[in-house]
């Protein structure tokens, strides 16, 4: 009887599977939602002073058909530079454009695919790597002009934004140096925690919700560090 159960339960999968496949493309589209992407998302560490090179990609996650993707990248110039980047399905390109406003922070691609790419999951579209200006946080944010498919139809998506920064968690007024500045900016909360009216979470530098003498001594332990 158990056995032939499973069988029954397996019938009924396979049924609904087939009922799935067969339903129509309106109905296909709200199963898998089109993400565009950056990979990593939010690449954080001491380790990207200034002068060093980082790579992120961008990357388009479940699409039908994908033909062309326009869209810019954002990101704070005073921190972070444009110096290149790499468009992945070569074979695939059909045309591709490109322009870096580095005074003003935003990136430009737009390229278009010989036939539409369909992928499954997450598919990088392009490497593009940045050069550390100076220490700093900002965002990376993506913004989508235009996203078809190759019968021409605006495919739905959504973003995610990206994050930067190569600040020590020390460094609690955020300016690039551990200095006294930030040992008196934790100092002026001692003893706060959230709600507080002097508590402020960039001076609980060990994030354990309190600002304490502990959080003092670290940044008293990095004096003089960026
Ligand atoms: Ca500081
Ligand atoms: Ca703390």
């Amino acid at each position: 009887m158990k056995g032939e159960n499973n069988v029954i339960k397996i019938v009924a999968l396979i049924f609904a599977s087939i009922t799935i496949l067969a339903a129509s493309p309106l109905t296909r589209a709200t199963f898998f939602t089109t993400y565009v992407y950056l990979a990593p998302q939010n690449i954080i560490g001491t380790e990207y002073v200034p002068c060093t090179e980082f790579t992120i990609s961008l990357v388009v996650e479940n699409v039908s058909e994908l033909k062309v993707l326009s869209l810019n990248l954002s990101y704070a110039p005073r921190i972070l530079s444009y110096r290149g980047h790499v468009i992945a399905h070569a074979e695939q390109i059909n045309s591709a454009q490109f322009a870096a406003f580095d005074e003003n922070g935003v990136f430009f691609l737009n390229v278009s695919f010989r036939n539409g790419l369909t992928f499954v999951g997450p598919s990088q579209i392009a490497n593009i790597t940045f050069h550390v200006l100076k220490r700093g946080e900002t965002a990376l944010n993506l913004t989508v002009i235009q996203i078809m498919d190759a019968s021409g139809n605006s495919i739905s998506y959504e973003t995610i934004n990206g994050y930067f920064s190569n600040l020590s968690p020390y460094d609690a007024n955020k300016d690039g140096r551990i200095d006294i500045e930030d040992v008196a900016l934790v100092a002026y909360s001692l003893g706060s925690y959230p709600g507080h009216p002097r508590w402020n979470p960039d001076a609980d530098v060990n994030q354990d919700g309190v600002i304490d003498i502990i959080d003092v001594t670290l940044v008293a332990a990095h004096f003089g560090q960026y």
